[in-house]
């Protein structure tokens, strides 16, 4: 049996994905109001093919509780914030939930650690738990880490399709757990030893947070002389070995935006690009902010409440708000007392989660004459022709209409 800890945005799609191809699974999280709700038979958040996935291992067995199983493998997925002042891991509730895997388990247990940390903590960090627990890590209980790469919005395809990489002390543990993840993913499994596996992982979401920059940067730079960015970029990315991301309003979610803080805070004076792309990344939101005020004076507008902002999740077609450039945007503008003025909305975020009531888009755009377009959701490129007649701010170079401005 499988125990699944943490059933949030990777844990649940793994522990469905286990439990459908034949494994027996029990899924665990500490909060009730996700447990009791997935007992009653409906998932916590969307995602494309989550729902159907989710009755395929119900009808197989899987269960869902708030206790910790007694069994001999774990799959640890919980959250693993950052302390934003530190910038370092807050590795809290790993702690937490390997103080209680140590309290259920039995030697032989292996521990699979999904969740993204920094280089080192498995050491530093878990290893004491495992010992403090009464056993030998690496003779008793075998510490794994198999980070996962999955991006939301395809989520399950990925995490069929994608490479994996297993961290483990001994060769045989790792082909064990390899076996595991073999049983659904057709991607390439690699294992190596645990440190390999956690820097791999922060070394990739850090690759792509620094790409981002390079294109975020290259939007202020073409801003100055009036050049158009996505022409340049357009035509470098047909160069062979070029392949320069897409600007935007900013880097949000809790991966990209949070995993490079784990190398500056660790390797400070080192990790030189690293911090300054997260620099390039983080002062977007207050770029666009810019780019409204002067929009706004050209166009000769002095009403903030005409302005509306399209969405407020971190990126296109996910209901997750973390870190998301838009929530920043709306900080800045409180201190300038008009956040709780504009107008905002989101089909995919159903709560009043700021000032604003929640609209849908007809009415949403009946209220506004400056449309400022922060997240590429399908529902609005499927309603473009809308949006004619109105001034139009669009961060993610996904409107053709004549006249649409850009980053
Ligand atoms: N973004 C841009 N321009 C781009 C691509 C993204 O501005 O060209 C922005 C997005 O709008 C968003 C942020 O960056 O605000 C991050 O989005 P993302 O789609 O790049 O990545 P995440 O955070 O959804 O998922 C990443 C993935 N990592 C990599 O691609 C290296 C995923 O594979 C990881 O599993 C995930 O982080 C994670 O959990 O670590």
């Amino acid at each position: 049996m499988i125990n699944v800890i943490g059933l949030g945005y990777i844990g649940l799609p793994t522990a469905l994905m286990l439990a459908a191809h034949g494994w027996e699974v029990v899924g665990t999280d500490y909060n009730q109001e996700i447990v009791n709700t997935l007992n009653l038979g409906q998932t916590t958040f969307k995602e494309q093919g989550l729902d159907e996935l989710f009755h395929a291992a119900v009808k197989a067995g899987i269960r869902f509780s708030e206790d910790y199983m007694k069994t001999d493998t774990y799959i640890l997925s919980v959250a693993t914030p950052y302390d934003k002042l530190s910038k370092k891991i807050d590795p809290q509730y790993l702690i937490k939930a390997m103080q209680s895997v140590m309290k259920v388990c039995t030697k032989g247990a292996i521990v699979i650690i999904e969740s993204t940390v920094s280089p080192g903590t498995i050491d530093k960090q878990i290893r004491p738990i495992v010992e403090a627990g009464g056993f030998v890590p690496g003779e008793d209980i075998h510490l794994v880490h198999a980070p996962e790469r999955i991006i939301p919005g395809n989520m399950l395809y990925e995490l069929k399709h994608n490479a994996r990489t297993i961290g483990a002390d001994h060769l045989n543990v790792g082909e064990q757990v390899k076996a595991i993840y073999d049983s659904f993913c057709v991607g390439e499994i690699i294992v190596t030893d645990i440190k390999t596996a956690e820097m791999t992982k922060v070394v990739e979401n850090t690759y792509r947070d620094i790409n981002i920059a390079y294109a975020n940067e290259l939007v202020k730079i073409c801003h100055v002389d009036n050049m158009d960015v996505y022409e340049i970029i357009r035509i470098a990315n047909r160069h062979p070995r070029v392949n320069i991301l897409k600007p935007g309003p900013g880097v949000g979610g809790h991966c990209i935006s949070v995993d490079p803080w784990f190398l500056v805070g660790d390797y400070p004076g080192l990790a030189n690009i690293i911090l300054a792309a997260r620099r390039i990344n983080d002062s977007m939101p207050e770029f666009v902010l810019e780019r409204i005020h002067d929009i706004m004076k050209e166009n000769g507008m002095r009403d903030v409440s005409r302005v509306g902002l399209y969405g407020l999740t971190y990126k296109e077609n996910v209901d997750d708000m973390r870190e998301s450039p838009t929530l920043q945007m709306l900080d800045c503008m409180e201190k300038h007392l008009c956040g709780n003025l504009v107008k905002i909305y989101d089909p995919m975020v159903k709560e009043d989660v700021v000032a604003n009531q929640y609209y849908d888009l007809d009415t949403f755009l009946g209220e506004i004459d400056f449309l400022v377009i922060l997240v590429g959701h399908k529902e609005i490129i499927d309603n473009m022709h809308k949006l004619k007649g109105k001034v139009v701010l669009d961060t993610r170079n996904i409107c053709d209409l004549e006249g649409t401005y850009r980053l």
